[in-house]
């Protein structure tokens, strides 16, 4: 007998309503408050219940043997065994690698996305029972904007807070005559946003600047990074040459006299070298239009009329997270401030920069209203950590020296890794480098929902409950609404929620208090429930209790400052909103990081070429290699769903290609492609279209990494762009992650391609 009901869930892409039966969900569709709900959702029911769940706890063979090494990691099979032995296995682990070499012999930096949900947040678990037993080594900033995290502080503020603070749409609908997008403005992107959304508004706040006449100009790789409505111009430059570009724009304002000199002394300070720089004092070469079209491949003309209209109205510069993402990231963040400051319309209406539209779903549209409660994670004893990209050199060289922030710095020796909520083999580059870097550790823990690739890499991989499968309650970080999560389903096989997990290997460890403090997950909820009304009666809200809220719907909150406009009020009294730099100003130079002395990141924005490009690497490798944001799913997960399925070319992820790229090497659309330079390969499905600009190729990222170990660079099967991208950070200053700079050739793949088997569960070998 089958059972039908329609029940509330959330997740990072937004608010589900999942029809189940018979145990299972069936189907989950957008919620009808929602504007613009994403088909993501229609990934949840087949990936949920798909053949890649990790159903029992499963312990790597040669591990389980004692000879570790006998098979390389990610090659293994797995011997599933008990809860009681899984958890008897990773407390006497545990306790000896604390033992013999203290918690720095402890990595669990962890990153990751994992799922929505307040309580049962993966890491935030992970880390809050490491830190009752005594710590362990983290890691600093991520993979989405962290060169703006880590320079904007010293020229601005602290960057998160200048997202929250990010000029509403409404007001650049009203008072800007110009958008100019770096890096465009994804409307795919803004499915998601972190911990969750509850109405989709970027579409129509688009539309409504569309409607209200503002001008677009799209300078990206892809035409659709602009929506269509908008009638964008497509300006499409060289991948990694924003900051030439830039420059090229900010030299005509300069020797036009276009430029606000009173805005610069008032508001800013090292105005004097930037000049000096863009005039060509410095360095004998004047940055000019003529300058930045050979590096750009952008006409010099259209670079000066694109500067005369940028300082003739009222002007919006936006630069994408993925811009950053390229070697010397930094680069452009710096030099977009500094060209904003010299049209001197920073704090004005509508005017001025802003990093990270599009990055989300809420930036520009909505915050939130309040600070939700929290489950509090503990101090952790340990101090050390590692800037976030940079784990395979941890792994390779512990005891290695690095430099970050001007501080000379050593790697710890982790003896141990464990992660929980995020996938490496997803998001760090040269999968290559991290399957040998994963390699190196004693013993490394996998939580998972899925058979991920880092699953595979690990020895002892718990099954954990999926967001559905549990109770909690969503609150995006950024949005402003609150919505209920029941538990939909049952756990499938074996799978526990985490809290339960850890609370048992407390109780082995002898720490049960220290970390459930007495408590059961639905005691946990019901405090952090009250935390989150009591933060909601200083707002002026009334919230329902915990009872009436989980049987109900979303509770949608306004916006505490829908008329937002980032630094009007620097802009207003520079002097009682100084701004939290050395200098109280923006700091076009600044003497903190000219005095690091460092070769990649200087006291002003700098030019540098793309090093593949800068070391001649085009000769062998032509086509730039972009690999943003999937549409169809959340970076890697639900990749087995029947959205991400439905959207594959020839069962692999698409690539797209221009087509005169695409008939100089003989592919045609659906073909199988093999994509390649000397870091790895990977094949890949065709998809031919002039939405891409000639001379660069784009393969999303989150297409499971499948190597194939018998084949050359143990090629991937299936289409993961990070077995061809580099493993160098974009400076010293930040060292954050620069996938967006490589160079690769694309051929088509002759003979029958062999299957893709990322989707299915590992080899198992029968318990010892
Ligand atoms: N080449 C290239 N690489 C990139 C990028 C790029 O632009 N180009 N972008 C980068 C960016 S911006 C980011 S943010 C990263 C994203 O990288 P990740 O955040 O690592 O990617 P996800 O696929 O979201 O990984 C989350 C994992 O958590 C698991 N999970 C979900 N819920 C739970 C849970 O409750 N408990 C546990 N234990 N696990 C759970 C999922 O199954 C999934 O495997 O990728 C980066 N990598
Ligand atoms: N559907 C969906 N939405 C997501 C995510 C997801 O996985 N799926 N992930 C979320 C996360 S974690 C993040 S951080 C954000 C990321 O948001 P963004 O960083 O804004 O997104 P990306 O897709 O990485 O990059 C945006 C665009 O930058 C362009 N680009 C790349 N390199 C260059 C360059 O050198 N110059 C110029 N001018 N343009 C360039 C590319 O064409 C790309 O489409 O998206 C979020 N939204
Ligand atoms: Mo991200």
């Amino acid at each position: 007998m089958s059972n039908h009901h329609k029940k509330i869930t959330a997740s990072h892409w937004g608010v589900g309503l999942a029809t189940i039966e018979d145990g299972r969900i069936v189907a989950v569709e957008g919620h009808p408050d929602d504007p613009a709900a994403s088909p993501i959702n229609a990934n949840i029911p087949g990936s949920l219940h798909g053949n890649a769940r990790v159903c029992r706890p499963a312990i790597r063979k040669s591990w389980l043997n004692g000879t570790p090494g006998a098979v390389p990691r990610g090659q293994d099979s797995f011997v599933e065994v008990s809860w009681d032995r899984a958890l008897d296995l990773i407390a006497k682990e545990v306790t000896r690698v604390c033992e013999t070499h203290g918690n720095t012999g402890i990595f669990a930096g962890s990153y990751g996305w994992s799922s929505a949900g307040r309580f049962h947040h993966a890491q935030s678990q992970l880390k809050r029972f490491l830190n009752t037993i005594g710590g362990f080594v983290r890691s600093e900033g991520n993979y989405s904007y962290n060169t703006a995290l880590g320079l904007m502080p010293h020229i601005v503020g602290p960057f998160r807070t200048h997202v929250a603070q990010a000029t509403r749409w409404s007001v650049v609908a009203k008072n800007t005559d110009l958008v100019v997008l770096f890096g465009g403005l994804a409307l795919r992107n803004t499915q998601v946003s972190d911990g969750g959304v509850t109405r989709h508004r970027a579409t129509g706040t688009m539309l409504a600047c569309a409607e209200a006449g503002v001008d677009f100009v799209n300078i990206s790789p892809l035409r659709s990074d602009a929506l269509e409505a908008l009638e964008a111009e497509w300006i499409a430059a060289r991948p990694g040459s924003d900051t030439a570009l830039m420059m090229g724009l900010a030299h005509t304002v300069l020797t036009e006299g276009l430029h606000d000199l009173d805005f610069l002394q008032k508001y800013t300070v090292g105005f004097d070298k930037i000049d000096a720089y863009l005039r060509g004092t410095t360095d004998g070469t004047p940055k000019d239009a003529d300058w930045a079209a050979d590096l750009t491949g952008v006409e010099a003309d259209a670079i000066r009329a694109l500067a005369r209209r940028m300082a003739a109205g009222r002007t919006m510069i936006s630069v994408a997270a993925g811009v950053q993402r390229g070697d010397y990231g930094e680069q452009p963040m710096w030099m977009a401030v500094t060209l904003a400051a010299m049209l001197g319309q920073i704090g004005l209406p509508g005017g001025g920069y802003t990093v990270g539209y599009g990055v989300n779903a809420n930036i520009g549209n909505i915050e939130r209203l309040f600070r939700w409660g929290t489950l509090p994670q503990g101090q952790n004893p340990v101090r050390d950590y590692i800037p976030v990209a940079m784990i395979s050199e941890m792994l390779l060289n512990p005891g290695g020296t690095y430099s970050y922030q001007g501080q000379k710095r050593t790697f710890p020796d982790a003896r141990l890794v464990w992660w929980a909520g995020g996938n490496p083999f997803h998001h760090h580059q040269d999968l290559n480098r991290l399957h040998a870097a994963f390699q190196r550790p004693e013993t490394i823990i996998v939580n998972e929902v899925n058979w991920t690739a880092t699953a595979r890499h690990a020895d002892i991989v718990l099954p954990v409950a999926a967001a559905q499968e549990r109770t909690d309650f969503g609150a995006g970080k950024s949005d402003s609404g609150l919505v209920p999560m029941p538990q939909l389903v049952a756990p499938v096989g074996e799978a526990r929620v985490e809290y339960d997990i850890y609370a048992d290997l407390a109780a082995r460890l002898g720490t049960a208090q220290a970390f459930t403090e007495g408590k059961s997950s639905e005691e946990w909820l019901r405090e952090i429930w009250d935390a989150t009304c009591a933060r909601g009666r200083e707002a002026g809200c009334d919230l329902p209790d915990w009872d009436e809220f989980i049987v109900g719907d979303v509770i949608h909150l306004p916006d505490p400052s829908p008329d937002q406009v980032f630094l009007a009020d620097y802009r207003a009294d520079p002097v009682a909103h100084a701004l939290p730099t050395p200098s109280g100003r923006v700091e076009i130079f600044s003497e903190t990081i000219a005095g690091f002395d460092l070769p990649d990141c200087k006291g002003h924005p700098t030019w540098f070429p793309p090093r593949d490009q800068a070391e001649g690497k085009a000769r062998d490798f032509p086509l730039f290699l972009l690999s943003g944001q999937p549409k169809t799913r959340l970076h890697s997960q639900l990749d087995n769903g029947a959205y991400s399925m439905s959207l594959k070319v020839a069962g692999r992820e698409p690539v797209l290609i221009h087509p005169e790229d695409a008939r100089q090497r003989g592919i045609s659309g659906g073909d199988v492609v093999e994509m390649y330079n000397e870091r790895g390969r990977c094949l890949a499905g065709a998809r031919v279209t002039d939405e891409i600009q000639k001379g660069c190729v784009f393969l999303w990222t989150g297409a499971w990494y499948d190597p194939d170990f018998s084949a050359p660079q143990a090629r991937d099967r299936h289409g993961n762009p990070n077995v061809l991208t580099h493993d160098l950070r974009t400076s010293e200053l930040t060292q954050s992650p620069a996938a967006h700079s490589a160079l690769v050739e694309i051929k088509r793949f002759e003979g029958a391609p062999p299957p893709v088997e990322a989707h299915d569960p590992p080899t198992f070998a029968p318990e010892l």
